[in-house]
């Protein structure tokens, strides 16, 4: 019979809330059709909540290599959704479909520490080179949210879109909401192989303009100071596609707001753009 383990959330109130928060969030994306089988990945930095028995804790894996060198993530811990692991599984039993890791003192390699040998999303070194450079530039961000949502993944196959800031604007457009709360806009990277490093180090680079960027013909990546925040940012911009369809479904194409009135927005929300 399995051992019933007892899980390191156990009595570790700042770190469970995180945990479950990624879970709230799991359960969001798979209700909205935005995380087929084992799509999308979520990694949260939780350093902040390690105590030292939990440093303590003795590795549950080999030591394992990121595939690149992270100089500003020694000792650091990340709660990482499980490779292969469903969304919706997650939701219900985030410590058995993720896990909690340490980055070695080599900067190069990690373990995994709780609450099983869960192995991290396909895409760790793109997350984990995102969280290097929040540490390296400063960013308060602790999460990163990659999913694919319906509606802006759609619009990526259309080369007019794919153009620097169209879909930007015409989404802030569509509801005065999404400037507000997605103020950064909407990032575009151009096609690449799914968990390379290529589409790692363009990330990156969009990042420092953007919130939340877009995988052209695949999904979103956000990142914000937590996992609910990144959501909510993806869900603004989708919401705004659903409307610019709605309408076009109604057979006309939206007017969208006027550059007037997104202005006069950026002015009274103090937005940056
Ligand atoms: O891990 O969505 O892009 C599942 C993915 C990879
Ligand atoms: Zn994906």
């Amino acid at each position: 019979m399995r051992e019933i383990m007892e899980s390191v959330l156990t009595n570790r109130a700042a770190l469970a809330a995180e945990v479950n928060k990624v879970a709230e969030v799991a359960g969001y994306l798979w209700q909205k059709g935005w995380a087929e089988r084992n799509g999308g990945n979520i990694t949260i930095n939780i350093t902040e909540h390690i105590d030292d028995e939990m440093r303590s804790l003795p590795a549950i894996s080999e030591a394992k290599p990121i595939g690149i060198i992270l100089p500003h993530l020694k000792g650091t811990y990340f709660y990482c959704k499980g490779t292969n692991k469903r969304m919706r599984d997650l939701a219900r039993d985030p410590m058995r479909n993720g896990s909690i890791i340490r980055i070695l003192d080599d900067c190069a390699s990690y373990v995994i520490i709780a609450d099983e040998p869960v192995m991290p999303t396909s895409e760790l070194p793109a997350h984990l080179s995102v969280h290097n450079w929040f540490i390296e530039t400063g960013k308060p961000y602790k999460a990163s949210v990659h999913t694919h949502p319906i509606e802006l993944v759609a619009m990526t196959h259309c080369k007019e879109f794919l153009k620097k800031d169209v879909l930007t604007n015409l989404l802030w457009s569509m509801i005065p909401e999404t400037k507000a709360f997605c103020p950064r806009g909407l990032g575009i990277i151009p096609y690449k192989l799914p968990g390379s490093n290529a589409l790692a180090d363009a990330t990156i680079s969009e990042l420092s303009d953007y919130d939340v960027v877009m995988w052209e013909k695949h999904g979103v990546f956000a990142v914000d100071t937590d996992v609910m925040a990144a959501f909510d940012q993806i869900d603004v911009l989708n919401k705004s596609a659903l409307i610019y369809i709605a309408a076009k479904s109604m057979g006309f194409s939206p007017d969208g707001m006027s550059q007037e009135q997104m202005r006069e927005m950026s002015v009274a929300f103090h937005l940056p753009k």
